[in-house]
């Protein structure tokens, strides 16, 4: 199914968004923006925000973070039309990721989350979701149920209940991070994808790497996360446009196969 044909199956409002933006922008390019400087992320978003559908954030990685940069995110992501998802990879009790979503909720529209906590954590997404600024805008979150790392404690049975929880909050969760088609009977789900690169290998701290024809093909991944191949890349904009032919390419080619 197409992205287009599948946003119609989406129960969350992110997800539909994200699979009709991806149509119209003829991407499947999320971002990491894993900078050092403010300054830097301003420049990078500029270049590559026309091909970049979703872009991904630590916000805690800025030294100089505040609401003003969370305002002016929004300002961009409405210029060059992306989403933009914080990676906080929230794993509290739901009292408290109530409160950490809320906040986050303000200048991103989605957000990942473990599934540590189980079924109160997803009732305080709710909460948020319930109780944020202008609860009409299209907000929801990714549950990571498996890890691109080397040896990640990850098992498969914490993956299952992940991919139970995630159908069970339908409505909340706009889809998984994984590293294997888990959803493929839930086309209204997102599957977000990191561990990507233009070469495989990794880094020397585990990470691992997969091309971005094989996160597509062989990982099922819709939306493809790119760090550090774009950004730390000499001609961010080159490499962010190749990217996305790439990974658009390789989305052709799943659709035309019927998978
Ligand atoms: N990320 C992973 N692997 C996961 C989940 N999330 O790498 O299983 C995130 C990282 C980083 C990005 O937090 O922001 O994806 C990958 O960056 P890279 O492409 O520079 O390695």
């Amino acid at each position: 199914m197409t992205f287009r044909e599948r946003s119609d199956h989406a129960q969350n409002h992110l997800a539909r968004s994200i699979l009709v933006l991806m149509e119209q922008k003829k991407s499947n390019l999320c971002v990491a923006l894993d900078v050092p400087t403010w300054e830097e992320a301003v420049r990078i978003l500029q270049e590559v925000g026309e091909y970049v559908v979703v872009v991904k954030t630590h916000f805690d990685t800025f030294p100089d973070w505040s609401p003003a940069r969370g305002e002016q995110l929004k300002k961009l992501a409405a210029l060059h039309s992306f989403i933009i998802v914080e990676d906080r990879k929230f794993g509290d009790i739901g009292n408290i990721i109530k409160s950490q979503i809320k906040a986050v909720f303000g200048w991103a529209q989605g957000a990942t989350m473990h599934t540590i906590c189980g079924e109160g954590s997803l009732e305080g997404v709710r909460m948020a979701v319930e109780e944020a600024s202008d609860p009409s805008l299209a907000r929801g979150v990714f549950l990571v149920s498996e890890l691109s790392c080397a040896e990640n404690l990850i098992s498969a049975q914490y993956t299952k209940k992940t991919t139970e929880l995630a159908i069970q909050y339908s409505s909340l969760v706009t889809g998984l991070v994984a590293q294997n088609p888990l959803l493929l009977k839930e086309p209204g789900f997102v599957q977000l994808t990191p561990g990507v690169s233009s070469k495989p290998g990794g880094d020397n701290l585990g990470q691992k790497y997969v091309t971005p024809r094989d996160a597509v093909l062989l990982k099922g991944g819709d939306l493809i996360v790119v760090g550090r191949a774009i950004t730390q890349s000499p001609d961010p904009k080159d490499a962010a446009r190749k990217m996305r032919n790439e990974l658009w390419n390789a989305y052709a080619e799943r659709v035309s196969d019927g998978v």
